[in-house]
């Protein structure tokens, strides 16, 4: 039996002997999964597979450069994992490796868009992604009338193109008239909230109309992308950036894949890769790359196509729902795992319903509509459906969770009125302690506990709950 030494005591045992303060949290985290509904966008629950690919061994690597390219010995094994998940990236995405290739190695999806930026364009070249407020994202090019928000619009020049007001849809004739003046040398195309498929042929048009490189950002929707139920941005595009955790339910990373077959692909592969390592990022956390490839091993299955349909179906029964109960969504419905809920008839705020959906063990975030004057104040609500999917949820659970999302709503009308004010802390008192002769708080309650009964029904990615305990520090009535 090996002595050790005090200084390495801690290296062996198991985390709730070593921290048994960061592992209460831990379980508190996952008590309130278990026990909560998971409706964010942009989250998913990733398998146990991953999850334990992701805790890995892996951790303890460097390994900058690229497989066979490498800053450091000891990567043997390091590049057999590097290829088998670039691997298994272009063949999730049915791509042939004669005209693609990919980075596996961005840390998250920002990263992946700055590292892309880097690769494209020179600093202060003009680019255009579609604006916050319209759903486009922050790493697009934001930019207020006070600030330059992120490094897209810091270190380059953006412009941002708009929704058309009439239909909420991409206004593809404005974005042309656009580009003709402003002369992009990045035209992107991508969103984290817009509920309807993009038409990538006619922004290839605009961006040859004007030598642009097209990327498009589909974080969002890879998974349904991955699946062939949404339109392929591959045929039109010159580089495709993703993060792996939203719909394609990986760990939490980013991806780049860039064509390989054209003139204007010239040095792509080239370009991107620098722009990871050295230019951006350190060494890559190889038990991440270790997770997306089990990730995108199980997107690669015939049942990936199923779950990716059911995400769909379930956004478009949860929209109709909404529709049925006579609520407003952007659109009117979906054709991706999001609905934007236009709350602003109701005059209600997205802070105000997403404070009262926290209480209650709905997870959803306020975000802004189309109109809306400030990001910073939205008024809607965005919902995903792809995490309650993997919880294995179906079209008739939606219709529960649709009416769970409408009892919010009238509960949140009464406690504002209840409040007495429109301000968010006095909300959040009325809703939370109950007040002599008022509702609000004891049907809050009610509503918390038949949401914490009805998710805690379900199974949970990764966890045993049929072995899961309440964590000291969670309180509940009985
Ligand atoms: N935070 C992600 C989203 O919600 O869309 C992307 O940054």
């Amino acid at each position: 039996m090996a002595t050790f030494p005090d200084f390495n005591k801690g290296l062996y045992a198991p985390l709730a002997e070593v921290d048994p303060e960061v592992q209460n949290i831990i379980d508190k985290e996952t008590w309130r999964q278990f026990s909560g509904l998971e409706l964010i966008a942009s989250e998913n629950l990733t398998s146990r597979a991953t999850m334990e690919a992701n805790g890995s061994i892996l951790t303890n690597k460097y390994s900058e450069g690229l497989p066979a390219a490498r800053y450091y010995g000891g990567n043997e094994y390091v590049d057999e994992l590097e290829v088998l998940c670039q691997k298994r990236a272009l063949q999730a995405f049915h791509l042939d490796p004669a005209k693609w290739g990919v980075n596996v190695q961005p840390y998250s999806g920002s990263t992946a868009n700055f590292a892309a930026l880097t690769a494209l364009l020179q600093p202060q070249d003009r680019l255009m992604g579609l604006g916050l407020p319209d759903g486009g994202h922050l790493t697009h090019g934001y930019y207020t009338a006070k600030k330059k928000m992120t490094a897209s619009s810091i270190y380059f020049q953006s412009l941002p193109y708009a929704l058309d007001p009439a239909t909420q849809l991409i206004d593809y004739n404005g974005l042309a008239s656009l580009a003709k003046i402003y002369k992009p040398r990045l035209l992107i195309c991508g969103a984290s909230a817009y509920p309807r498929d993009w038409d990538y042929k006619a922004l290839r048009t605009v961006a040859d109309d004007n030598g642009a490189f097209l990327m498009a950002d589909i974080a969002h929707t890879s998974g349904l992308v991955a699946a062939g139920e949404l339109a392929d941005p591959f045929e039109y595009c010159d580089v495709v950036t993703t993060t792996t955790h939203k719909t394609l339910r990986g760990p939490r990373a980013g991806l780049i894949f860039f064509r390989k077959d054209s003139d204007k692909a010239k040095d792509l592969e080239k370009r991107v890769n620098d722009a990871v390592f050295p230019a951006c990022q350190g060494g890559p956390h190889n038990n991440t790359i270790a997770g997306i490839a089990t990730a995108l091993l199980q997107a690669c299955q015939p049942s990936w196509k199923a779950y990716a349909k059911q995400v769909i179906a379930n956004a478009r029964t949860l929209g109709q729902e909404l529709v049925a109960h006579g609520y407003k969504l952007q659109t009117s419905g979906t054709d991706n795992h999001l609905v934007l809920w236009d709350l602003r008839p109701l005059g209600l705020t997205g802070s105000k319903l997403e404070k009262l959906c926290d209480i209650v063990g709905i997870t959803i975030n306020k975000n802004a509509v189309s109109g809306d004057a400030s990001a910073q104040v939205p008024g809607g609500i965005r919902l995903g459906t792809a995490a309650l999917t993997s919880r294995n949820m179906l079209e008739a659970d939606m219709k529960i969770v649709a009416d769970f999302l409408h009892r919010a709503v009238q509960l949140s009308l009464l406690l504002q009125k209840e409040a007495g004010s429109k301000l968010l802390k006095d909300f959040v008192r009325v809703a939370s302690v109950p007040q002599e002769g008022k509702e609000g708080a004891l049907q809050v309650r009610t509503l918390r506990d038949e949401v914490r009964a009805f998710a805690r029904r379900w199974p949970l990615p990764g966890v045993d709950v049929s072995t899961l305990t309440r964590p000291a520090g969670i309180e509940e009535d009985e």
